[in-house]
């Protein structure tokens, strides 16, 4: 794959219904889209950064600052035998791992276009289709939560995840236990914990829930273990585990019985695959976690479910729950029974749609091989 063009865009989205983590709120997205041109194939890549420093330390604005001064330069004009030779050429570049995705994430794209087959294929992927949960924002209070439950569940829906923070925690999970006594139900806490909150995080044993997704510091590997060897239900870590080490630390420690996977913050394809090797071989389930993903993002989600490590249902979910108009087509869709069947056209699966694109683009930077064909 001779690399002849790269095209950055940053494009604006709004969330259909805002959405609140413990961290705060989101109504409009800024993302950026990689497309890169080998061979006179496009493939592309979501950067799946938040508009602020909040989930992680990325943001849409340094991830734009490091694809433009450091990626996109340095791999402009390579040739590459497949797109998993891209991770040594930025293994120089520290963190930054969702800037690294973006356009490793593109690679496998266009080198999926290139040998006709589906991402999915491509990947090692063994399964047709995926098992889809939905994450659930806080809400103003449980009786509103209950009701959103219930309409997720019409959705079929098999996975609810309840975000939580101090003070809308408690009460909101018991009213949805309540209601509904067997569902698969989980809670995601953002970090907003820490040991201190021991006895309480405990009290949440009570609900059966399936894990605890990342109660305590976004960095602290080792404060899990404490609280995982105290609490009966199982700790999920996200924020804390970047790559394929991190995850082996927290095996090990016993700081979290599952693993969350998400493609940005673990710096793309590449290293998901090893970290969902390495955790099956273990015993860990895995599954893949979303961050507000436009439809390129989604589809690379999916395709990345696929892989036998991806055990849970993920919260990968409809197009239409975010989007008024996705930038795919066709959008990302669920069926009754809560699945999402993978594509198995050769890429993505999905047809970017390069016109709606444009309209959103609000800012673009190209970079153009000297002796390019297109
Ligand atoms: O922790 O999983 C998270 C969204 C933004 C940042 C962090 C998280 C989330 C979600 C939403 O839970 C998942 C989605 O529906 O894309
Ligand atoms: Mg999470």
């Amino acid at each position: 794959m001779k690399i002849e063009a790269i095209v950055l865009r940053e494009i604006h989205m709004r969330l259909k219904s805002p959405f609140e983590t413990s961290f705060g709120i989101t109504h409009d997205r800024r993302i950026l889209l990689v497309e890169v041109v080998a061979d006179g194939i496009s493939g592309w890549g979501e950067v799946t950064a938040g508009e602020s420093p909040a989930y992680n330390a990325e943001t849409t604005d340094t991830a734009w600052l490091i694809i433009s001064d450091f990626i996109a330069p340095n791999l402009l004009g390579k040739s590459l035998l497949t797109a998993s030779d891209f991770p040594p050429l930025v293994a120089h570049i520290r963190g930054n791992e969702m800037a690294k995705s973006g356009m490793e994430n593109a690679l496998w794209h266009a080198e999926a276009l290139i040998k006709g087959v589906s991402l999915s294929k491509l990947l090692g992927g063994m399964t047709d289709e995926i098992a889809c949960g939905v994450s659930l924002g806080i809400r103003e209070n449980p009786q509103s939560l209950v009701k959103r439950v219930q309409e997720e569940l019409r959705s079929g829906y098999q996975r609810i995840k309840l975000k939580i923070k101090p003070g809308k925690d408690y009460d909101f999970v018991a009213a949805v236990r309540k209601e509904f006594p067997d569902i698969l139900l989980s809670v995601d806490a953002n970090s907003a914990y820490n040991l201190d909150d021991v006895a309480h995080l405990k009290t949440f044993d009570d609900f059966s829930l399936l894990m605890m997704e990342q109660p305590l510091s976004w960095d602290d590997i080792y404060a899990h273990c404490k609280l995982q060897a105290q609490v009966k239900t199982a700790i999920c870590l996200d924020e804390c585990i970047y790559n394929t080490r991190h995850a082996l630390a927290a095996i090990e420690l016993k700081s979290c019985r599952i693993i969350n996977i998400k493609l940005g913050r673990v710096s793309g394809h590449s290293e998901a695959k090893l970290m969902q090797a390495a955790c099956r071989e273990r015993g860990i389930p895995v599954w893949c976690g979303g961050m507000l993903e436009s439809g390129i993002g989604r589809a690379h989600n999916i395709a990345m479910s696929t892989l036998p490590g991806f055990s849970l249902p993920g919260d990968v979910s409809a197009s239409q729950r975010y989007w008024n108009e996705d930038i795919i087509e066709p959008a990302v869709e669920v069926t009754a029974k809560g699945t999402i069947r993978v594509p198995v056209s050769p890429g993505l699966g999905y047809t970017v749609k390069r016109d709606l694109i444009e309209k959103i683009t609000v800012r673009r930077n190209n970079w153009m091989a000297k002796n390019a064909t297109t």
